[in-house]
């Protein structure tokens, strides 16, 4: 299998450091991982397009050839196909809390931020618009006081003691947003303690560059 990504870019680096840390617990997962230049615009090139008519990373081509094109889904086919070590586990209700917890990273934390740093300043050039930038600071609180109250019970990790989806996630996302000198973890000492952790993590050193 082949991994259609490009470093930086959060909803690639999810992924990416969702295998590193897969493989940190002894899966061998064997998916070459590919670099698409979105600075010079591949990703919106015919090759590319033909994988994902959409243009966007992370891409994982599967071994006939066909390809699944949105990362939440390509971690979970990885945990169906690779079930040994999978992060989630085999108890439904876990494997609940674990979709339930990323998608909440995802969506209230994660995306937010891709437009905060767009707003802000924009690796890809966008005009800032600090408005708009500060509309979504605040609206970011409510669920990143939701995480570091999940963290007050002395969890080391999100969901636990094992690494889960949301971890991986929200690795992502805060890695974009230091990319242009930014913090929004704020006055949450829980949470930038599970940001230092986290960074410090095999999967995280290997994956993680800013
Ligand atoms: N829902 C998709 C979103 C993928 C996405 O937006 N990827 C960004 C990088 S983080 C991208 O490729 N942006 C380039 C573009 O939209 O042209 C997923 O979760 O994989």
């Amino acid at each position: 299998m082949k991994l259609y990504m490009v470093p930086l870019a959060p909803n690639p680096t999810k992924v990416m450091l969702y295998i590193a840390e897969r493989e940190a617990l002894g899966s061998r997962l064997e998916i070459e991982q590919i670099v698409v230049n979105t600075l010079k615009g591949r990703h919106r090139e015919p090759q590319h397009l033909a994988r994902n008519p959409f243009g966007t990373l992370p891409v994982l081509e599967l071994d006939d050839g066909s390809c699944l094109i949105e990362s939440l889904v390509i971690m979970e086919y990885l945990e169906d196909r690779f079930s040994d070590n999978a992060l989630m586990g085999s108890d439904p209700q876990q494997r609940a809390r674990a979709r339930d917890l990323e998608r909440v990273v995802e969506l209230r934390i994660a995306i937010p931020m891709g437009g905060y740093v767009h707003a802000k300043k924009s690796p890809l050039g966008l005009p800032p618009d600090p408005v708009l930038a500060e509309s979504i600071e605040a609206k970011l609180q409510l669920p990143l006081d939701h995480l570091e109250s999940l963290l007050s019970d002395g969890r080391p990790l999100l969901l636990g003691d094992r690494p889960s989806m949301a971890d991986c996630t929200l690795a992502g996302a805060l890695q974009f947003v230091r990319f242009i000198q930014s913090d929004l973890i704020g006055q949450r000492p829980k949470l930038r303690a599970w940001d230092e952790r986290y960074r410090q993590r095999p999967a995280a050193q290997a994956v993680l560059k800013w």
